[in-house]
């Protein structure tokens, strides 16, 4: 389904007056109003294509009725989400879930919606039809050679996909570890892990990027192989300048100062990107900033302390996605509201004092610190990012002009109501 400009424009004259009041009284306290709203305008998140039909558990799944059937209406459904809010600006493919058939077809597609493709990503915790060995045992942490040379030769085959679209990096998720003490010898499974991630390493072109995704623990619940952010590190310093740790929010154990292990992974210049989403127990993959939004406001404000010390560009120098699976909500609504609330945050951390915060810390004045840090957080934004699409050509309120456009149960009349997405 395709949302005509003219539609978004119509939309915004209805609402154009009240949102000017809103930010005229917002931006009266904010002197580099302009240069923030550029920063915003420049923010991109790519989109996950295993994220665009309804997300399920093992105790059952209930689809919405009218999901992508296939790649190309995947695509769609992103350049759907990029017309309203302007800051969707790509797709994250999951092999074998989205193998694109004609590369071109698929360029000139994303192209016409204002997409690029992002991180690769690759799966070895699944079996797949005809596949000749199981990773039941893991992938490239197992006993067996010939399944870590299968899985080897798998990332290798994701990496050749990526290139023919124009994709600059590869995220590695493995599900390896673990489900019973002594099932595993921990110093073997790292040592052919990183063997295997080796010879992946090297079938990178120059300009790429690999990612390594740490996770706590699911599907194995005694350990994980590549379980937190400095098992990560430790990869990521063994491969090389083209590998980085990527952060997946919901893949922490509870309490965990995400933030800080932010701050020190951005320090080291090992901080590749993000997989947003949040959670209130484990890996949720709830809508992000809908249960921890100062948590996620924080690690924005860790970010460009962060990146700014080390003059990288915010809009490019990392790697900005969504990982989350809708069990109950309509999958763009859901996608819509992650988007808000990560600009929402980047926007926030913006309008920090930095001067003032760095001196109430050198002062020890802790409540002056909290007092500026808060000040920022609750600074109502929202007129600042929906500007910020104003003027990239958006919709004022995404979701508003994605309801009254009754763009589901276009998508039903066109698709089906049974239609089933591939992915998670
Ligand atoms: C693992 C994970 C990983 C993806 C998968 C869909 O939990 O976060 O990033 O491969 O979800
Ligand atoms: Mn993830």
């Amino acid at each position: 389904m395709n949302i005509e400009k003219y539609k978004i424009e119509e939309y915004n004259q209805q609402v154009k007056a009240k949102h000017t009041r809103k930010l005229e009284s917002l931006v009266e306290d904010i002197n580099n109003y302009e240069a923030i709203l550029q920063k915003l305008i420049d923010f991109q998140i790519a989109i996950p294509s295993w994220a665009l039909g309804s997300g399920g558990t093992r105790f059952g799944r209930f689809p919405g009725g009218g999901e992508p059937r296939s790649l190309e209406e995947k695509i769609e459904d992103v350049g759907l989400l990029h017309a309203l809010n302007k800051s969707s600006g790509a797709i994250s493919l999951h092999i074998p879930w989205d193998v694109p058939k004609d590369y071109q077809e698929i360029k000139t597609l994303a192209a016409q919606y204002g997409l690029g493709f992002d991180a690769m990503n690759s799966n070895t915790f699944q079996d797949q039809p005809g596949q000749a060995l199981s990773y039941k045992f893991g992938s490239m942490q197992h006993v067996n050679a010939a399944v870590r040379k299968q899985a080897v030769q798998h990332n290798i085959e994701v990496i050749q996909h990526g290139i023919e679209l124009g994709s600059k990096s590869l995220t590695v998720w493995l599900s390896d570890g673990s489900c019973f003490p002594g099932q595993l010898n921990f110093r073997k499974a790292f040592q052919r892990t990183l063997e295997s991630l080796q010879e992946v390493y090297a079938a990178l072109p120059d300009d790429w990027k690999i990612f390594v995704e740490y996770k706590a623990f699911e599907p194995n619940f005694y350990s994980t192989t590549v379980g937190d952010w400095g098992q990560s590190f430790l990869y990521a310093s063994k491969l090389g300048p083209k590998a980085y740790t990527l952060v997946d929010l919901g893949h922490h154990l509870p309490n965990a100062n995400i933030e800080q292990i932010v701050s020190l992974l951005l320090m080291e210049g090992k901080l590749g990107g993000f997989h947003f989403n949040d959670s209130k127990y484990g890996d949720d993959d709830l809508t992000a900033g809908s249960i921890k939004p100062y948590q996620l406001f924080l690690i924005f404000n860790e970010l460009i302390e962060g990146m700014d010390a080390r003059k990288m560009s915010h809009s490019t120098d990392l790697g900005w996605m969504i990982d989350a699976s809708h069990n109950v909500k309509d999958p763009l609504e859901d996608l819509l509201q992650s988007v808000e609330a990560i600009m929402l945050a980047y926007a926030q951390a913006l309008l920090v004092d930095r001067q003032a915060l760095a001196a109430a810390q050198e002062d020890n004045d802790v409540a002056k610190a909290q007092e500026i840090l808060q000040a920022a957080f609750r600074t109502d934004v929202r007129p600042l990012i929906a500007e910020a699409r104003f003027r990239a050509g958006g919709a004022l309120s995404p979701i508003e002009l994605y309801r009254s456009l009754n763009v589901r149960e276009e998508l039903v009349k066109e698709r089906g109501s049974k239609t089933v997405a591939t992915g998670l």
